[in-house]
């Protein structure tokens, strides 16, 4: 958690000296969310996720170099540059994206997990969306088939309580959205997106439900993205009292309180985290800056599938 916390505001930092371009959304106050489902699923299980990925890029296992030249634009980003910071995708990592349409992953969840299926292979595949794609009609469609045709996919939705400046209850006729699952026949859960211990041992539960069962899990994870929806967004749609109340909430230092609370966590710990962390991103930095960028000559490359 604290090294996508650390990323991201490193991320920040460098859109505003305009290293970055293009839009970025960062998960800040989300993580446990990413590292705790993560830590569910094997490495060979797929996932899909939105334009606010950072997290879910870093928690599959891609590397931070490989995510900060992305950020950046470079040929050495793991989609070559060409995505920026709402398209990464890695296949060797079976990270599907990085998505940007709103619903958009959902139906490429449910393909994927069909043709694992099709191909006898016993993974799952984890798709991550807000509570706004709970409105799109992909959503339905997607979770109608997974369900009939009883794919292995754990639906993963993260209720941070907007869509941009929309809250819930200006976009959900009925707010419950755990209930849209269960009238498609699916097993619903709901779960405290704050406490990533929480998180884990409630994706445990559904990937052992998935497996057993093979039908698809719908997890609602209720958390809070500490920032704005995107580095362009001014945020004057939420209460300051609001925000400061879910801040008091931060899945990072409730993690380190409780550890330190069992003496599993000393400050040396910490620092040392901390340190990691630092020299992990400065790295990752350098390496973006000094990378080269895509030579034109490559500009009609991956557009279609190239024969090996
Ligand atoms: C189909 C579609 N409609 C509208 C948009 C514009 N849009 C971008 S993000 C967003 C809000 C989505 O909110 P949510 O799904 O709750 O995810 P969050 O940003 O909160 O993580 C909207 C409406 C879009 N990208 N795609």
């Amino acid at each position: 958690m604290l090294r996508i916390r650390r990323f991201e505001e490193r991320c920040a930092e460098l859109y505003s000296a305009t290293k970055i371009r293009g839009f970025v959304h960062l998960c800040i106050g989300e993580e446990a969310v990413a590292v705790g489902v993560h830590k569910a699923l094997a490495d060979d299980d797929a996932v899909v996720s939105t334009y606010r990925e950072h997290g879910h890029a870093l928690a599959k296992g891609i590397t931070m170099d490989a995510v900060m030249a992305e950020m950046y634009g470079k040929a050495t980003g793991c989609s070559h540059g060409r995505g920026g910071s709402m398209h990464l995708f890695d296949r060797d990592a079976r990270f599907y994206g990085g998505n940007a349409i709103v619903g958009g992953g959902l139906p490429l969840a449910v393909g994927l997990a069909l043709a694992d299926t099709r191909l006898g292979r016993r993974q799952v595949t984890a798709c991550f969306f807000g509570d706004g794609a709970v409105a799109e009609g992909e959503f339905h469609e997607s979770l109608n088939l997974a369900a009939l045709w009883r794919l292995p996919v754990l639906f993963c939705c993260e209720n941070n309580q907007y869509a941009m400046g929309t809250p819930l209850r200006r976009e959900h006729a009925n707010t419950d959205l755990g209930a849209r699952a269960v009238g498609y026949g699916m097993r619903s859960m709901e779960v405290d997106g704050m406490d990533v211990l929480a998180v884990e041992a409630a994706a445990h539960e559904a990937v052992a439900h998935i497996g057993r069962h093979r039908e698809p899990v719908f997890l609602e994870l209720r958390t809070y993205r500490f920032r704005a929806h995107s580095m362009y967004d001014p945020d004057r749609y939420r209460d300051k009292t609001e925000i400061e109340s879910w801040k008091r909430r931060d899945p990072i230092p409730a993690l380190a309180a409780s550890l330190r609370a069992t003496a599993d966590l000393s400050d040396s710990d910490m620092d040392k985290m901390e340190s990691e962390v630092t020299a992990e991103i400065d790295g990752a930095v350098a390496a973006a800056e000094a990378a080269p960028v895509e030579p034109e000559s490559e500009l009609t490359r991956h557009v279609y599938t190239e024969r090996a």
